[in-house]
């Protein structure tokens, strides 16, 4: 689907739920700009930018990063989106975060990935990255084409450090914490949508047929039908 008005929705969910998978087909699916805060706290990392090299040891812990830093680095990014349709995966993941973002731009909607914590743990251990672009791979679900490269460029993949079982239950501890509460925050504004499973494949489909209608509605409320 074409998007003729300017649309923007914000993906949540905790540490492995699938925001970065959901993401990639709603970019190919419905043409938004995706804007993942981890991959671009990644790339400042991979470059050896100083803010790279000072959040990699909050990042590495399972911590988040400070809220200044972060909405700075994100408010920046989609002010030179400027009339572009965006989906934020990864941000904001606090109220002031939150509230940040509410004083510069309004979300049309947010998708929430409710998926168990269980379900969360096996699945990291066996997740690949191709860090320049974020493309997720996993050794069950969706394997690249050769193992250890990455389908389009024939990079090589590799594992996040923060992958690791100890981090990953400080990253669910944080979530449970600092974002969880950001979920109340937009069901009270009533823009929250949560979408509840084990499997990405089975939650989608209910993913495309609600930002369907929701971007059908955008429009005509916008008069532009
Ligand atoms: P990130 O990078 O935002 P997280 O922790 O929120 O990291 P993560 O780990 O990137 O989220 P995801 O994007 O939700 O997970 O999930 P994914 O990558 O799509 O899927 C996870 C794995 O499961 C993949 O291997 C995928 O192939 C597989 N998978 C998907 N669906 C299925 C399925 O149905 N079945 C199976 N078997 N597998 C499946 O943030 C990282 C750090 O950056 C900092 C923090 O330190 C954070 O910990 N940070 C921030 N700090 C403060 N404020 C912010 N706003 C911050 N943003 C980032
Ligand atoms: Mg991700």
């Amino acid at each position: 689907m074409a998007l003729r008005k300017i649309f923007r929705a914000v993906i949540m969910g905790p540490p492995g739920s699938g925001k970065g998978t959901v993401s990639s087909r709603i970019r190919e699916s419905f043409g938004l700009q995706h804007l993942s805060s981890g991959d671009m706290l990644r790339a400042n990392i991979e470059a050896k930018s100083e803010l790279g090299l000072l959040m990699k040891s909050c990042i590495d812990q399972g911590q988040l990063v400070p809220d200044d830093v972060i909405s700075r680095l994100i408010l920046a990014s989609l002010r030179e989106m400027d009339h572009s349709s965006w989906l934020l995966d990864g941000f904001p993941r606090t109220v002031s975060q939150a509230e940040s973002l509410d004083s510069e731009f309004t979300v049309d909607t947010v998708v929430n990935l409710d998926v168990p914590f269980q379900t969360i743990k096996e699945r990291l251990t066996s997740r690949w990255v191709h860090l320049p672009s974020g493309r997720v791979y996993n050794i069950d679900f969706n394997p690249p084409k050769i193992p250890g490269l990455d389908d389009i460029t024939g990079e090589p993949l590799t594992q996040r450090d923060d992958d690791m079982p100890e981090t990953v239950t400080r990253r669910l501890k944080a979530y449970e914490n600092q974002t969880e509460p950001v979920l109340e925050y937009y069901r009270s504004k009533g823009v929250l949508a949560t979408f509840t499973g084990t499997e990405t494949n089975k939650i989608w489909p209910h993913v495309h047929t609600f930002l369907s209608k929701k971007m059908t509605q955008s429009r005509k409320i916008r008069g532009h039908v």
